[in-house]
């Protein structure tokens, strides 16, 4: 359901979008948000702007705080790695266990609730590929409306690659993940891919409203979009549409809103034994999403299962590049499935991409080996490039 704002709140949000120091969009949202009307058609954008304000006054402490030079670290773990995944859960379910058993990382384990105060990054190693893990605090219920840290701790999901919702089998877990479901939904972070996507990307110049199709419109016509981007003031923008996006896809675009995050499920401890009734509900409710039983207590492996798990989820593909006559680097490229070459030599230096002439292919996506393809060849994980420019 589009939420039907009234005109000056359309408009301040325009002005929000417009605004780009951190103070001032901070007052401007505060504005906006007095100018919506409460009510349950509204509460989840106020909510979604409440947390925006919280990160921008994260960042404007920040700011502050490498101003005067006091060095403290940054709430958000810098990414590093070829992906950053954020395992959520609420406390004590052994998410800082989890972290110790399959990285370099040591954070404190205690029998007692409440650990974890701030993030705490780790890097997995999976065959060739680092993998960064970063505990989050405890999720509680309320998260979404800011109860416990709960619009940072939303953040950090937000902006990882990858999220692992960490859940304890000997602690109703059914409610756990009912809970972290209900979070997640509130804080408009998705763990199934949506059936729709809209994409808008402004233009300053022009007066027109173009549109890429790459998928349809639902229950709305391309005017309806153009009639809903004008009551906020956008005239001129490419209005991206992919699968099948309703009006309200187009909203959320707008304020930013969804985000979609490939998810795996963990059911842990279950050396303390598994109820077989529990675990079919389980699988029933987290459907579609994976699920994997652990016990941080037996090591067998778990960072190899868990690698290999993530490294699927996330859709990534290893690249191995070579100099004419030389070896393959040691070290791949990681990249997303569905990546060119032409992708890859941009990754590798701009340089490289302006002057490119063809490369040479071995590997899996290789008709033979050594075959020579342009820019537009689709890579396939374990595949050797030699570009020549
Ligand atoms: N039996 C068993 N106990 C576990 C397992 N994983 C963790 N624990 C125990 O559960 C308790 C909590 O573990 P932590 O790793 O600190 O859990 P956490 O989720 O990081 O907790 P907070 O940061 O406090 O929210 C500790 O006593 C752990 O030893 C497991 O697989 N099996
Ligand atoms: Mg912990």
């Amino acid at each position: 359901m589009v939420t039907n704002l009234p005109a000056e709140a359309k408009h301040k949000w325009m002005e929000v979008s417009q605004a780009r120091d951190p103070e001032l969009r901070l007052k401007l949202m505060a504005e906006f948000l007095s100018l919506v009307p409460k009510h349950k058609g509204t509460a989840k954008l106020c909510a979604h702007v409440r947390r925006l304000m919280s990160q921008l006054r994260d960042e404007i402490e920040r700011r502050k705080r490498a101003r005067r030079g006091s060095g403290a670290p940054s709430y958000y773990p810098e990414k590093s790695g070829a992906a950053q995944v954020v395992i959520l859960g609420p406390t004590n379910v052994g998410r800082s266990s989890l972290l110790r058993a399959v990285t370099n990382a040591e954070p404190e384990v205690a029998p007692y609730p409440f650990t974890t105060r701030r993030p705490v990054p780790g890097m997995l190693q999976y065959e060739d590929v680092q993998i960064q893990l970063v505990e989050a605090p405890p999720l509680v219920e309320g998260a979404s409306e800011g109860r416990g840290d709960g619009y940072r701790i939303l953040s950090l999901a937000r902006n990882g690659d990858g999220l692992i919702l960490m859940i304890d089998l000997t602690d109703d877990p059914i409610e756990q993940y009912r809970m972290i479901s209900t979070e997640l939904e509130k804080a408009r972070i998705l763990t199934v891919k949506p059936r729709g996507e809209v994409i808008i990307e402004r233009r300053r110049y022009g007066s027109d409203i173009q549109f890429i199709w790459e998928g349809s419109l639902e229950g709305c016509t391309a005017g309806d979009v153009v009639e809903l981007l004008k009551s906020y003031g956008i005239r001129s923008a490419v209005i991206r549409v992919r699968g099948v996006a309703t009006l309200d896809d187009v909203e959320d675009a707008i304020y930013g809103a969804s985000v979609y995050r490939p998810t795996l499920v963990i059911a842990n401890k279950a050396d303390l034994g598994v109820d077989p009734k529990t675990l079919r509900e389980l699988r029933r409710l987290v459907s579609p999403l994976e699920l994997m039983v652990t016990s941080t207590q037996r090591g067998g492996g778990l960072s190899e299962k868990l690698g290999s798990k993530l490294f699927r989820l996330l859709n990534l593909i290893r690249i191995y590049t070579k100099e004419p006559g030389g070896k393959p680097s040691p070290r791949p490229f990681v990249v997303k499935r569905g990546a060119t070459i032409g992708d890859l030599a941009r990754m590798i230096h701009s340089d490289l991409h302006r002057g490119f002439r063809y490369a040479r292919l071995w590997g899996p996506s290789a008709r033979f080996p050594g075959e020579r393809v342009g820019p537009d060849r689709v890579l396939e994980d374990g595949d050797i490039v030699e570009i020549h420019a």
